[in-house]
């Protein structure tokens, strides 16, 4: 024993670890504040008459166990000092006195704090729901795997943001469409007979941050999924991930109607149709007690919709809004639409289809809008929806799979893109109006609020593919309970829990996280660049696609690079698309001297000679954020690779290895932009600029038959 101790001591970091555990891996706290939690813990009190009180229990008891090496007595109430007490008033009698502390705290919030119990130092965990017992763990855990200490007066949480939750862009084969982490952990092929072991942990993860909703299937859906046999397995599924918080949902293909249901039409105004619905979702209450809701994608990129009828999306959201009203289910209607006749501007499209629906739709129906107008771009503006529709309760929806900033091997921390679309004002109602009180409902008070984030997660054994992209599903989790939360601080809590604590270790990398994005920014879309990516699977550069069967599926469509300059006109020359944001906003964009130069290209067609903020030309400032992207990813490997030795061996040179990768990309991605932008500046390169390393046609003639995640 002593020799295992002396060797554990002497070697923890030589533990093989390959990121299953992710941030809840309850290390060994140092002696001092190991000793402090034993004097605290010596008794654990859960309440566990239900499965989420036993699941509160055994994860108390496992991180404790291991953060102190000494497991807690298990008590029914607390009978000496040091008890730990995680419960409500009507489950531990205990926390009775506790009640009128609780009002306002919701079914999910909870209170934490040190609190004499009959005369005895004690700390508890109290709420109104075991679900929000469990939530106060999983948050005294955290401080404890991170070194914070409880603050003197407690904790009092609850989420700004009722629906958190994570869609699985998942096909019923296993395929996960911009999943670049395996397979689906869905075995949708050995359910309902079979769960495997791993969903329970997925749960696990997901309470952890608060995730309390999972769509299983994929927008692009099939109808199939809402077939008898495939609700039997979503309800397997529900009922693993109901004692962890978790709703499930499911995306409804439009058409079911005709394809599952023999109806000759799918219209939303028919009687039959209806009844069909209603039926559906009967059927579905019947296996799913507290079946969440759909979510839809109708009418966008060839997927059915109400308009197939002539009806509006209106129509289309309430049809189902009303087969789900009786069992206060919801239905979340994608705002991701754009017409297949030739558009004049892309971005335009959902705000000139949705804004004349404002108050027609049922209190049930979200709207879900993507961060931006275009399409998870590295870096976008505000989607103008956010603050135009104050009748409807909008969701937000953020991609936390890299479709667009370098699938799994980049590493590119997505905190900072969720805070500054979180935090830009929209001025809807004056200064303040934030995207974020708009999401939480606070601005036009919605009963109504939520968030969703694109899935990140497969059957690798490190979950989303790489150790660095945990921390995305991690700060979507705590940007959807808080979205004022600050990306940095949330970063700090990720790389103490999952790597270690030392600060030496904690300090650079989340320093070089927080510029992680902004790098990523640089060498592929820098100063309001957008879509440029390899045509279907957007793997790697190609600024010059052009033709197919759509323009605005091309990259020529969004850069309008000529001999003049480069950028897309948005303003009143233009196609006007600032007109749909706030009147001193739209001003602020319109004009090219005072839009900031991060949407620079994004707002206007900009000669290649402008003089920008630096002092340098447009065209050189292009090349600089080119060259500046692919510099940081350099020290990146520089920084990780001095940090040889803190961590496990195993991570640290996966960790390595992926940056090497992304070295090799952003330098990919710098040196084709670069060759093919040249082509219409006519510029040179300013003095220490490097040529690319192949002329043009090199880049062009890549091809990349089998780059993952390709829509299918
Ligand atoms: C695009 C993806 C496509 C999705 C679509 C969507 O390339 O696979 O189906 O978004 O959000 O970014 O519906």
């Amino acid at each position: 024993m002593l020799m295992l101790s002396l060797l554990l001591g002497v070697l923890p970091v030589a533990l093989a670890e390959d990121g299953y555990e992710l941030w809840l891996r309850y290390r060994p706290l140092p002696a001092a504040q190991a000793d402090a939690l034993r004097q605290q813990s010596r008794q654990l009190v859960v309440a566990d008459a239900s499965t989420t009180g036993q699941h509160t229990r055994d994860e108390l008891l496992r991180a404790l166990q291991a953060m102190t090496g000494s497991a807690p007595a298990l008590a029914s109430r607390a009978s000496q000092a040091g008890a730990l007490l995680v419960g409500t008033p009507a489950t531990l009698p205990q926390l009775r006195a506790l009640q009128p502390q609780l009002g306002g705290l919701g079914e999910e919030g909870y209170l934490i704090r040190r609190q004499p119990i009959d005369g005895r130092a004690a700390t508890v965990i109290a709420a109104n729901s075991d679900i929000g017992a469990l939530y106060g763990a999983f948050h005294l855990l955290r401080l404890l795997q991170t070194g914070q200490a409880l603050p003197a007066d407690g904790i009092r949480e609850a989420p700004r943001v009722k629906l958190r939750m994570l869609d699985h862009w998942d096909n019923l084969d296993g395929y996960v469409e911009r999943g670049y982490a395996g397979a689906s952990i869905w075995d949708w092929h050995k359910l309902p007979d079979y769960v495997d072991p791993r969903i329970s942990d997925y749960a696990r993860a997901n309470a952890s941050i608060g995730i309390n909703g999972s769509v299983l299937n994929n927008v692009n859906s099939n109808a199939v999924s809402l077939t008898a046999p495939y609700l039997a397995k979503a309800a397997a599924l529900a009922d693993v991930l109901r004692p962890w918080g978790i709703r499930v949902y499911l995306s409804a293909r439009f058409s079911a109607p005709v394809e599952i249901g023999g109806l000759s039409t799918a219209d939303p105004l028919d009687a039959g149709v209806q009844r069909w619905w209603r039926d559906k979702a009967d059927e579905i209450y019947r296996l799913i007690p507290d079946f969440g809701g759909f979510l839809v994608k109708a009418n966008s990129e060839g997927q059915p919709g109400p308009q197939d009828y002539g009806r509006s999306h209106a129509d289309g959201a309430n049809l189902l809004a009303d087969a789900l009203q009786p069992h206060a289910g919801v239905v979340m209607w994608r705002a991701f639409v754009y017409s297949h006749e030739q558009p004049d501007d892309r971005a335009r499209q959902a705000y000139d289809e949705f804004v004349p629906l404002d108050g027609r739709f049922r209190d049930n129906v979200l709207l879900q809008v993507k961060n931006g107008a275009i399409d998870f771009q590295p870096r976008e503006p505000f989607h103008p929806l956010f603050g135009a529709m104050p009748k409807t309760p909008l969701m937000m929806e953020f991609q936390i799979t890299k479709e667009y900033l370098g699938f799994a091997t980049h590493l590119v921390y997505l905190g900072p893109l969720y805070q500054e679309t979180l935090q830009s004002d929209t001025l809807a109602h004056g200064p303040g109006s934030t995207v974020a009180s708009i999401v939480e409902g606070r601005l036009d008070n919605h009963a109504l609020s939520g968030i969703a984030g694109v899935a990140n997660i497969g059957a690798d054994r490190n979950w989303t593919g790489s150790q660095f992209d945990q921390a995305n599903w991690y700060v979507f989790g705590r940007m959807a309970w808080n979205p004022r939360l600050d990306a940095a601080d949330i970063a700090r809590d990720w790389v103490r829990m999952t790597f270690t604590p030392d600060p030496a270790f904690v300090a650079p990398v989340v320093q070089m996280m927080m510029g992680s994005r902004e790098a990523a920014v640089d060498y592929m879309t820098p100063l309001g660049l957008h879509h440029l990516m390899g045509r279907g699977h957007h793997y790697g550069p190609a600024p010059w696609v052009e033709g197919g069967s759509r323009a605005d599926w091309t990259s020529v469509y969004y850069h309008r690079a000529d001999a003049d300059g480069i950028g897309f006109d948005r303003s009143a020359s233009g196609s006007n698309a600032v007109a749909q944001y706030a009147p001193p906003l739209a001003a602020e964009f319109a004009d090219p001297r005072r839009v900031p130069e991060q949407y620079l290209l994004w707002f206007h067609h900009v000669r290649w000679d402008r003089p920008m903020a630096s002092g340098r030309t447009l065209w050189d400032e292009l090349v600089h954020h080119y060259s500046r992207g692919v510099e940081y990813v350099r020290d990146m490997r520089r920084t990780w690779a001095g940090l040889d030795g803190h961590i496990d061996a195993e991570r640290q040179q996966q960790v390595a290895a992926f940056l090497a990768i992304q070295e090799k990309e952003a330098q990919w991605w710098r040196d084709a932009s670069i060759a093919y932008f040249q082509t219409f500046s006519g510029l040179p390169l300013a003095a220490g600029e490097a040529a690319p390393a192949h002329p043009l046609q090199y880049y062009q003639q890549l091809s990349f038959p089998y780059a993952p995640g390709d829509g299918k």
